[in-house]
């Protein structure tokens, strides 16, 4: 089966690669990446020079270069990771978001259409639904995102509905709920209380640090796309959640307690403007097609912790200039007890 798959040099992206360039079934496989600040060309040096494997660094929402690959790669699917993604930096500005969210996924189906692609997956979030304090979210409950980056990736689900009902475009998307793992860039929750511990910095806990996220791993989340690709059907959500709905504060101390680190180093800062209480997934559709996630959350995190200990090598390049630039802006605004300055 050959794959087009965006956004791959990212976090599940190259999560996803991996494993199936190293499944038993015999894919190949165009990484189709835009290389942003987020994508890290490090994160499949394993597994690059593998026969199957083939990379191009390329923007979703350049319509004329998304048109030659598919016309010339021929897939038999392409699966779109590729987006904006941090919450936060969607709040300092949403532009990119717009772009790449909404635009790149237009360009996308397009090309689907015109090249007439059997198989489109969207890889969207649980954040499309907004937040709630109570019971869970199905695939048909209202979208009511909250944040300029769930507005975009709303948008985007909504073109797949609308070129599936409208042209009978293959498109099928999968929502799943917040995934952690090796090689997540380390403005993410996960990662950052990881590095900053490892350095001895202390943990920004947003709010009153009772922000609930469901954690689903993401080698768990990739097989549930995997399975998706291979059984979903066209025109079907399907989301994907972990099981394991965690307070930040609560993982803030499991991080600490597992680099065996003070609780000294939690810090309270001020809220993320707009944010979401709490996200939780109805996971009983996938699991009909036979998906249950096998990673339980503290063994996982417990791995991650590992990974991130033994790999500085791979996230102290990345905690750079230009990251603790982005940290001034966005934590610095937050100590002074306001929302991040536009
Ligand atoms: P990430 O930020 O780690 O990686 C995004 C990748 O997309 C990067 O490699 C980047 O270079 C690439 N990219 C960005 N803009 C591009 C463009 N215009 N053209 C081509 N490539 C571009 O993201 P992630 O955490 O791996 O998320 C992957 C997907 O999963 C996203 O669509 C995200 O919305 C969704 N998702 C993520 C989570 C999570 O917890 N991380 C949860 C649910 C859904
Ligand atoms: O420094 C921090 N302190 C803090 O308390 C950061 C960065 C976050 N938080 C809180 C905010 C959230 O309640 O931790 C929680 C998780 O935050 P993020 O890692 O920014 O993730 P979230 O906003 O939940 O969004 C993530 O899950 C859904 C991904 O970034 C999205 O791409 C995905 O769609």
């Amino acid at each position: 089966m050959k794959l087009i798959v965006t956004g791959g040099a990212g976090f599940i992206g190259s999560n996803f690669i991996r494993m199936i360039l190293t499944s038993a079934r015999p894919y190949k496989v165009l990484n189709y990446d835009k290389l942003t600040y987020a994508g890290n060309p490090e994160n499949l040096r394993d597994v690059e020079r593998r026969s199957g494997y083939d990379f191009i660094k390329a923007d979703i929402c350049d319509t004329a270069r998304v048109r030659r690959t598919v016309s010339s790669f021929k897939p038999d699917a392409i699966i779109n990771f590729a987006a904006e993604t941090h919450v936060d930096r969607s709040i300092l500005g949403a532009a990119d978001f717009v772009k790449t969210d909404v635009f790149g996924t237009h360009a996308l189906l397009e090309a689907v259409k015109e090249f007439k692609v059997p198989r489109y997956i969207q890889i969207s979030t649980d954040e499309v639904y907004g937040s709630t304090e109570k019971g869970s979210f199905t695939e048909t409950s209202s979208l009511v995102p909250n944040s300029p980056y769930a507005a975009s990736k709303a948008a985007g689900d909504l073109l797949c509905r609308s070129y599936f009902v409208t042209y009978g475009l293959p498109a099928i998307v999968t929502r799943s709920s917040n995934n952690y793992g090796p090689c997540q860039y380390p403005e993410k929750v996960i990662p950052l209380f990881i590095t900053n511990a490892l350095e001895g910095s202390s943990l920004p806990l947003y709010g009153d640090g009772k922000n609930v996220r469901d954690w689903i791993y993401v080698e768990d989340n990739c097989r549930a796309v995997e399975l998706v690709l291979r059984r979903g059907r066209p025109g079907e959500i399907y989301n994907i959640g972990g099981g394991s709905e965690v307070e930040n504060r609560f993982l803030a101390r499991e991080i600490l307690e597992l680099l065996d680190k003070p609780a000294s180093l939690i810090k309270k800062v001020c809220d993320r403007p707009g944010h979401d209480r709490r996200y939780s997934l109805n996971s009983s559709k996938i699991k009909k097609l036979g998906f249950s996630p096998s990673t339980d959350f503290g063994d996982g995190l417990r791995k991650t912790v590992e990974w991130y200990r033994d790999n500085p090598v791979w996230w102290k390049k990345l905690k750079n200039a230009d990251f603790k630039s982005y940290c001034r802006r966005q934590y610095g605004s937050r100590r002074k007890g306001g929302a991040a300055k536009l």
